[in-house]
């Protein structure tokens, strides 16, 4: 009952009973009072009320319609007003129940809560990708949006999602008894959904800082990832005085923790070369665990910033994990140097090709500007079997190494003649790995032309420009025939 027989071919977009509002962030104390003083100017006096606070789970909001007591709907947040039905999906959460544990329920109940992957599941799931060549999740976060959004549920009810219930809407008035959140939760939880224990009423803005400091050091033993903590006003009743913005309920907040750091040690510093010849610096550091992943790599941007922070091999750094899968450095802790460092000089040529690097004037990147360089190739060919261009399951990083290496491929288009044999002799492939790729090779050829076209990498032509020019010319041919004033008439175009 909870796993769908076929996967789904694509999801349908629906709109949702009660719109799906994101929080107001406050980052510091100074923001949180400000708030709190923006809620009681507008009401004509300050009433007595409580705080309830909520850890805010890093995951992906969810919301679950029940008729009569039945699950009748799981639907992604989407933009708040309209999101995907992704009801076989949700079913395969363990702790979603299917039918209400209460004896006479209400004709219609919205619940709201967030999915979400424990760590080492999350873990598990990108090394299981680094092995078959696919681009990792940034983020636990990510990873849960990926899975809730997998065609087939089967695969769904492998990755172990899980869902903290938060919000209870009952609609016929039934509520009536319910007059506080606090209440919602115990109700929810006798229900039979997961409510995050870690809940507590708060008096004051003091006790809710107490609450987020306490949190600051119990997360880091939690097997899930939070970024912050929720405060709300217990009082359904104040809530309604409040209302909404635009954006965000007024009775509501998110103090969210800052980016987690981390200090470790510089082994190394090399350059990437990515698919538009950009060379990009990076560090390469003893291995220290952050935000959920381990990393040994994060970026120095470009040869500016290099000299900028003036780093050295044997320099001890603090690194920050910002939502992006590589880290960047953004202190050297020069005070702990030791002695014989040297600074470091970005290289005048090319790492793979070793071709003449290029900048130029008033531009902070560095590229190899050779067309036949072989990490230009490579990043190319990346590029184009990713997920969002022509989608070529099996042809990652590693496959896409092996066939430069072996001269197999010398543009995209030679991706198109690779034989099963040729590809059954690379290093630990073998005939049926082979066979599957071939085959995703050829079904790669029946991919819209948006997608062809952004997978063809041209520099300013992204997924959202790709989309907006394969609207506006219907064939590659007119496209290239476009003059500049048409494609400046477009809509989104400037
Ligand atoms: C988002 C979240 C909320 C809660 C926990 N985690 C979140 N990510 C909660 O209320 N416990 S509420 C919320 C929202 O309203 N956008």
């Amino acid at each position: 009952q909870r796993v769908g027989d076929q996967p789904a071919s694509q999801f349908t977009s629906v709109k949702h009973n009660i719109p799906l509002y994101s929080l107001e962030n406050a980052f510091n104390s100074e923001e949180l009072a400000k708030w709190e003083t923006r809620w009681q100017r507008q009401l004509k006096a300050i009433p007595e009320f409580t705080y309830v606070c909520e850890l805010k789970i890093d995951g992906s909001a969810i919301a679950l319609t029940y008729e009569n007591g039945i699950l009748v709907r799981g639907a992604t947040r989407g933009d708040g007003i309209t999101g995907e039905e992704i009801t076989q999906n949700i079913k395969t959460i363990r702790t979603i129940p299917l039918k209400l544990n209460i004896d006479h329920p209400p004709s219609r109940v919205e619940v709201r809560g967030e999915a979400f992957l424990p760590l080492d599941v999350f873990e598990g799931i990108n090394q299981e990708r680094t092995k078959l060549g696919e681009a990792l999740f940034a983020n636990p976060r990510n990873a849960a949006a990926g899975t809730l959004r997998q065609l087939d549920s089967k695969i769904v009810a492998q990755r172990k999602l899980n869902l903290f219930a938060y919000t209870l809407h009952i609609d016929d008035g039934a509520n009536e008894d319910i007059k506080y959140q606090w209440d919602s939760l115990e109700l929810l939880q006798e229900m039979g959904f997961l409510v995050n224990p870690n809940r507590k009423l708060c008096q004051s803005l003091a006790e809710v800082e107490a609450y987020f400091e306490e949190w600051d050091i119990g997360r880091k033993n939690l097997p899930y990832m939070t970024d912050g903590v929720v405060v709300k006003l217990n009082d359904y009743q104040l809530q309604q005085k409040l209302g909404f913005t635009q954006k965000f309920p007024r009775w509501a907040i998110a103090l969210k923790y800052p980016a987690e750091e981390a200090p470790t040690i510089v082994k190394e510093i090399i350059v990437n070369v990515g698919r538009t010849g950009a060379v990009t610096p990076m560090a390469v550091m003893q291995p220290v665990q952050l935000a959920g992943t381990t990393v040994q790599r994060a970026t120095l941007h470009n040869g500016d910033r290099v000299a900028e922070l003036d780093i050295r091999i044997g320099d001890t750094v603090i690194i920050r994990k910002a939502g992006e899968i590589i880290p960047e450095v953004v202190q050297v802790l020069t005070e702990l140097r030791p002695s014989g460092t040297v600074p470091y000089k970005m290289p005048t040529n090319c790492p793979e090709c070793n071709s003449i690097l290029v900048r130029p004037q008033n531009e902070a990147v560095t590229r190899c500007v050779n067309s036949s360089c072989p990490a230009i190739l490579r990043g190319s060919i990346i590029h184009w079997a990713s997920r969002n261009a022509v989608d070529i399951r099996g042809l990652g990083e590693r496959i896409a190494i092996l066939l430069i290496e072996n001269n197999l491929v010398q543009s995209v288009a030679d991706l198109y003649s690779l034989t099963v044999e040729q590809i059954a002799n690379l290093d630990r492939m073998g005939t049926k790995s082979a066979e599957n790729l071939v085959r995703a090779i050829a079904e790669s050829k029946n991919q819209t032309y948006d997608r062809i076209l952004f997978g063809l990498g041209i520099r300013y032509v992204g997924r959202v420009n790709a989309n907006i020019l394969a609207s506006n010319f219907p064939s590659i041919e007119d496209l290239s025939q476009a003059s500049f004033e048409s494609i400046e008439a477009i809509y989104g175009i400037g």
